[in-house]
């Protein structure tokens, strides 16, 4: 039986509010206000025990080192850590805010990663993002790397290649930006790359206000890199516009899932030739596509309520899952809708469940930000590192982790902390024991 998994980030004890992703309308609007880290880390851990309890593999991916001591290095601060880091906050406290970031918690963002059912080579692919458009996000990869070749530690099933050029032309945000369609998990599927510029082509239309993460370039980049069957692949811009009113990456307009796509209407550039390319690719089997319209949903709620950041999943019985934030709730259109499509037996969302993602929504990030989807066959996820796997018994022991590590209250005024940089590293310490990883961060080399 081959599985699609979700591996969700495990939230930082440094998760604060900076206000660090322009275009990004959550980030900017709590910059300053005070984080409970505690309350973040176990946010996330009840949605990924609870979809384990629903029979769903569930994995889990270490959050980074942070402050990135050696980033302030770099920037020319010295001496002790303690100094680098009260020096830091002092003359340039908006950098050490963005080297103190738990973005990595976002895993759609970790890499794009191919199944080895798409793949030539018949491995599973991975390639880090770059996430060169935001400084704090820029400095993520690397550790990504080395966490994921900890957690798919087997060069007979997984090829881990590096991230690509660390430059705005090949600015890439990884799995937020890419779809896999397929009929069942185990057959080869159709990939789908969405992006917001063609870095080569000054002719292509861009947004005018925020700016456009990934490129074309980029998705063709990974297209080779993971030897994907061109006939199988499809590329679409988003929709400019769309980005301009907080639309930062695909995943904030559209979802996927095995013959289904959700999105709104406004998702992409030539909307109809899209979807036409997604049906040739597709083949003769039956492709649904739930399409929202403005008129129910306008753009602005679906930013407001991450609709479209849901996970759709496949119960066994065939039904179809659909995993929102309780921001859906409190927004009315958007409940309606879903009450609708629930209510409705022609449409192929049967079940609704709400997560409490509060402390992540803050800064933008949903249900689908915090997993990174990797389909396994059943040898696959033998090879896959047991311990990055969820069971109660491991949800218990990571909660207790973060229940005694982490602080319930930090403010980016806490971020000069020194203490911070030890209390962080006593933990992930710990917890490279509890998940087997060996020596994944800068601090143990
Ligand atoms: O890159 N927010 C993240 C949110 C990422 C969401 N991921 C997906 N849509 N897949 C970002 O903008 C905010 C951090 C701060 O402002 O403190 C931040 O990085």
């Amino acid at each position: 039986m081959t599985v699609e998994a979700n591996f969700d980030g495990l939230v930082g004890p440094t998760h604060n509010y900076a206000g660090l992703s322009r275009g990004n309308k959550a980030s900017i609007n709590h910059g300053g206000s005070a984080a409970n880290p505690k309350q973040a880390a176990l946010q996330g851990l009840e949605k990924m025990r609870a979809l384990s309890q629903l029979g769903f593999v569930q994995g889990i991916l270490a959050p980074q080192e942070r402050p990135d001591v050696n980033m302030l290095r770099r920037l020319g601060f010295a001496g002790s850590d303690a100094r680098v880091i009260e020096d830091a906050a002092r003359q340039m406290p908006a950098v050490l805010a963005a080297c103190s970031s738990a973005s990595s918690m976002w895993t759609a963002n970790a890499a794009t990663v191919s199944p080895s059912a798409d793949t030539a080579d018949g491995k599973v692919h991975f390639t880090p993002a770059n996430l060169i458009n935001k400084f704090h996000r820029s400095i993520e990869h690397d550790v990504t790397g080395r966490i994921l070749q900890a957690t798919f530690n087997h060069s007979e099933h997984f090829v881990h290649h590096p991230a690509l050029p660390s430059t705005d032309y090949f600015g890439d945000e990884g799995a937020a930006n890419h779809t896999r369609f397929c009929q069942d998990y185990g057959d080869q599927g159709v990939e789908f790359f969405v992006y917001g510029k063609e870095a080569f082509n000054p002719d292509a239309l861009i947004p005018q206000k925020y700016p456009a993460r990934q490129s074309l370039e980029a998705s063709q980049s990974v297209v080779r890199l993971h030897q994907l069957n061109p006939n199988k692949v499809v590329y679409a811009q988003q929709n400019p516009d769309v980005i301009d009113q907080g639309v930062f990456h695909n995943d904030v307009i559209a979802v996927g899932n095995r013959n289904l796509l959700f999105c709104h209407e406004q998702a992409f550039l030539n909307q109809a030739a899209v979807y036409q390319s997604l049906q040739q690719a597709y083949g003769s089997t039956p492709f649904h596509i739930v399409e929202v319209p403005d008129g129910k949903v306008p753009v602005s709620d679906a930013v407001k309520s991450y609709l479209f950041n849901s996970q759709l999943l496949s119960l066994e019985d065939g039904r179809t899952l659909i995993v929102v934030p309780s921001e859906c709730q409190k927004t009315p259109a958007v409940w309606s809708y879903l009450q609708e499509q629930v209510a409705d037996s022609t449409s192929p969302i049967d079940e609704v469940r709400v997560f409490d993602l509060r402390q992540s929504m803050n800064n933008g990030g949903g249900p689908a930000c915090l997993r990174l989807r990797v389909v396994l066959t059943e040898q696959e996820q033998l090879a896959t590192n047991q311990n990055c796997l969820i069971n109660d018994g491991s949800f218990n022991k990571l909660s207790d982790w973060v229940n005694k590590h982490y602080r319930d209250r930090l403010t980016e005024q806490d971020l000069a902390d020194s203490a911070l940089v030890n209390e962080s590293r006593a933990a992930l310490d710990e917890l490279t024991e509890i998940l087997n990883l060996g020596s994944v961060y800068p601090f143990q080399r």
